[in-house]
């Protein structure tokens, strides 16, 4: 898409189907002309006389074939639907433009023909995401903060919903913005130092220029390690629930879910296909794939539903392996543990109900001391015992997944968090540009060479932002929108 500003553009920007109310978004320019031609006030006068952010009862009409411009005397015609409009003008509005809302019914041919109207009148249908785009590009909103309004829409938690909320008021953007003041201001005396280098006028010395570079260095550390926690809280976990043939994998789901899901019956080998469901668990979005249960397959069906539970397992950020808690440890569930070691993973002993408890931790953690973990791993390693018949336990699980998915650090302190590889990339690139500039300070390089590693972290730095973007970036970014946004 180019960036085209002079035209009006429309949409409807509530979702298909029957509602209470739906609206029509007209932006730009002849936002104000063009709706005039098809909203007649109840209370008689001009569209453009209304007064900015009030809300006004109107009828919507078809805009007469043929007519430029429609005489308003022959109002009552073809009335369409009675609505509220309100008009925004520039620049205090979302987009920064002249804005009309048409809120009428919210009825799919309602919205469609009053869209139709307004195109009939001149306005173009909106590319999705092109309000927001708009906002952008007269500074209503910086890149981070666009893609917030997206997040915000998408939350599925309320941990994601207030992360969101917070890059929308420009948390992430301020934090960027100061350290690229820092770089400028570091900038600026290095160059101006390189103006006067033969005068031997030194405007910042080495050892102030390192100190500086090296606390950017530190924030930039803090932050790309929140990208994890970042991550999880805005996509959510994949996570696979593993096991033997009868050892609860479904009740789990079931129980999970709160909800008869999947069968659960008594016959092993009963889940066959890879069943999908979400859930919140303390605020993190699990995409739980309750899967067949692992052991030698006994017909064609049931090997392909195997070989499923192995890709979904690969797949997987997180595994919960259900072990019978009720029976002995077999061979067959340390396989299957040692196969899910490399993973974030929750050992869940089921059927705590049932009297003949015969596994503990200790026999687990031996089982897994065989698989050479690395200690971050292994801290990540969770045993617990849950009935998923009774919900016993159950509370304890919940804890223990968010425990493990977001690691020993749990939840950073820090209110602002990195939430998308776009943000994570450029602020790697950022830090690898600071490294460049210390490591040509310690080799005692020109100013110049310095300089350019500078103003390649500054330009890193000004992409999270938007400060520096092009048309493909901006593409990207605002095709994820859906139209009327
Ligand atoms: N007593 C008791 N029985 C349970 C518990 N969880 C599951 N069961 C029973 O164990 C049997 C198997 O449960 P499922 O949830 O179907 O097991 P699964 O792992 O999904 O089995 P497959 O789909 O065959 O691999 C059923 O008879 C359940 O009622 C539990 O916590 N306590
Ligand atoms: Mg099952």
């Amino acid at each position: 898409m180019t960036t085209q500003l002079d035209d009006t553009i429309c949409a409807i920007a509530t979702p298909i189907g029957e509602g209470g109310i739906g609206i029509v978004r007209v932006s730009g320019p002849d936002a104000l002309r063009l709706a005039s031609k098809i909203v007649l006030l109840r209370r008689g006068g001009n569209l453009e006389e209304m007064k900015s952010h009030q809300l006004y009862l109107a009828a919507v009409t078809l805009l007469a074939e043929g007519a430029e411009d429609r005489d308003l005397s022959q109002h009552g015609t073809k009335q369409l639907d009675e609505a509220l409009v309100v008009s925004m003008r520039a620049p205090h509005s979302y987009t920064g433009e002249d804005v009309v809302e048409i809120h009428c019914h919210g009825g799919g041919i309602i919205l469609a023909t009053v869209c139709d109207a307004l195109i009939r009148s001149g306005a173009r249908i909106a590319e999705p995401g092109e309000f927001t785009r708009r906002a952008f590009l007269h500074g209503r909103l910086d890149l981070t903060q666009a893609e917030a309004v997206l997040d915000t829409i998408r939350a599925t938690t309320t941990m994601s919903l207030l992360m969101a909320q917070e890059q929308l008021k420009g948390s992430l953007s301020e934090k960027v913005e100061q350290m690229r003041k820092e770089f400028i201001h570091v900038l600026a005396h290095l160059e101006a130092g390189l103006d006067f280098v033969e005068d031997d006028i030194i405007f910042l010395e080495q050892q102030e220029l390192k100190s500086v570079l090296e606390s950017i260095n530190r924030d930039l550390t803090r932050l790309l390690a929140t990208s994890e926690e970042g991550r999880i809280i805005r996509e959510g976990v994949v996570t696979v629930i593993i096991g033997r043939p009868n050892a609860g994998k479904s009740s789990l789901l079931n129980a999970l879910l709160d909800t008869s899901r999947a069968i659960v019956s008594a016959v092993p080998g009963t889940t066959r296909d890879v069943i999908e469901e979400t859930v919140n668990v303390e605020g993190i979005l699990l995409r739980l794939l309750d899967t067949a249960g692992i052991r030698e397959a006994g017909d064609e069906i049931e090997e392909e539903g195997i070989r499923r539970t192995t890709e979904a397992r690969e797949h997987a950020e997180l595994v919960l392996l259900i072990i019978d808690g009720s029976r002995d440890l077999s061979d067959a569930d340390g396989h299957i543990l040692k196969s899910c070691s490399h993973k974030k993973h929750v050992v869940v002993l089921n059927k705590s109900d049932l009297p003949g408890k015969t596994i503990c931790e200790a026999d687990i953690m031996s089982i897994l001391d065989e698989c050479e973990m690395e200690d971050e791993q292994a801290l990540r390693t969770k045993v617990v015992s849950i009935s998923a018949k009774t919900g016993d336990g159950l509370d304890q699980l919940r804890t223990m997944i968010r425990q493990v998915v977001l690691g020993p650090r749990l939840e950073s302190q820090d209110s602002v968090l990195v939430t998308r590889l776009r943000h994570k990339q450029a602020f790697v690139s950022a830090q690898e540009s600071v490294a460049n500039a210390l490591i040509a300070i310690e080799e005692d390089l020109s100013g110049d060479c310095v300089a350019v590693d500078l103003r390649a972290a500054l330009s890193s730095l000004g992409e999270i932002t938007g400060s520096v973007s092009t048309d493909d970036i901006l593409d990207q970014i605002f095709a994820e929108f859906c139209i009327g946004k």
